[in-house]
């Protein structure tokens, strides 16, 4: 049954994850609100309220304005550079260092986690910081995102595109497998910062309870996962990581 966090974590929830060799974690964007970066679905306030994310994230919002789409991308990236990893983005690198297994799949294009110094980081939705010729078949490696309006493939003159997995978009195929291998593999699986809305991402906490793993979800709201979980630690990840670190060092 879900446990609300009431600033004490239940002790057989430290216990079963003081014996924990195989630790996976998923985050989302609600673990860098607390470094002032909009989640994914408030990230519309001020200039973007008329748009929603999907339609900007999507390769037809890019086929149809790509200066639109690479503004609202500028947009984000002076928003995740300016801003500094959280206590929250801190205790998951400690975390990292005190089991066998431990892989952090995240939602995040941010790049908080490794600024953090988290080492284990699978990227499932690409990263804002890069860009990517829109031509599937360019041999172009990926470039630092462009900041001037010059957005074209210096090999073969296709758009530049933001290396970000877009709605209706597969995800990178390694990413993907090596998140179901550890979601099918961990004794525990922390969901952290997500509505637990977007797929296939937001399947990987049922393939671990399928597994009998611990899923553990820690969000401030209810989510479509807050029932099914086995711990539902109702706050801030910024408060409940460092919490969950310090109970673990005693
Ligand atoms: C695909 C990158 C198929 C770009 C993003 C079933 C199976 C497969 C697909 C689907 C399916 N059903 C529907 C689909 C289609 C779609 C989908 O899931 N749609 C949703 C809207 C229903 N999925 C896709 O299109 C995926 N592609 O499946 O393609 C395919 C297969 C083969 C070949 C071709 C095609 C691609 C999905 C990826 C889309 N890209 N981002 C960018 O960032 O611009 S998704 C986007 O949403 C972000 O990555 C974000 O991470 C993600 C999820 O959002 P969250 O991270 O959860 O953020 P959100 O704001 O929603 O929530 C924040 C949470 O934090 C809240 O709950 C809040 O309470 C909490 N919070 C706030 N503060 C705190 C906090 N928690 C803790 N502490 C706090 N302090």
């Amino acid at each position: 049954m879900p446990e609300a966090f009431n600033g004490q974590l239940a002790p057989e929830l430290l216990r079963y994850l003081r014996s924990a060799q195989r630790v996976a974690v998923l985050t989302g964007a609600g673990v860098s609100a607390e470094s002032g970066v909009p989640t994914f679905r408030d990230a519309m306030t001020g200039l973007w309220s008329h748009y929603r994310p999907e339609d900007l994230a999507s390769p037809e919002a890019f086929a149809q304005n790509p200066a639109l789409v690479w503004d609202w991308y500028a947009w984000r990236r002076g928003l995740t550079e300016a801003a500094a990893p959280n206590p929250g983005h801190y205790a998951l690198a400690a975390l990292e260092q005190r089991f066998p297994t431990f892989t952090l799949l995240t939602q995040n294009v941010d790049s908080l986690h490794q600024r953090a110094g988290s080492q284990n980081v699978v990227e499932l939705h690409g990263n804002i910081s890069l860009a990517r010729c829109s031509n599937p078949a360019c041999p172009a490696s990926r470039t630092p995102a462009p900041i001037e309006a010059e957005r074209s493939c210096t090999i073969c003159s296709a758009p530049l595109r933001p290396n970000v997995v877009w709605f209706g978009e597969a995800l990178p195929k390694d990413a993907l497998s090596m998140a179901i291998q550890a979601a099918e593999t961990c004794d525990i699986l922390f969901s952290i910062g997500t509505s637990s809305m977007v797929y296939p991402a937001a399947q990987l906490p049922d393939l671990a309870l399928s597994r009998g793993a611990v899923v553990v979800e820690i969000n401030p709201d209810q989510t479509p996962l807050t029932a099914e979980a086995t711990y539902a630690l109702h706050a801030p990840s910024g408060v409940v990581l460092p919490a969950l670190l310090a109970a673990l060092q005693v």
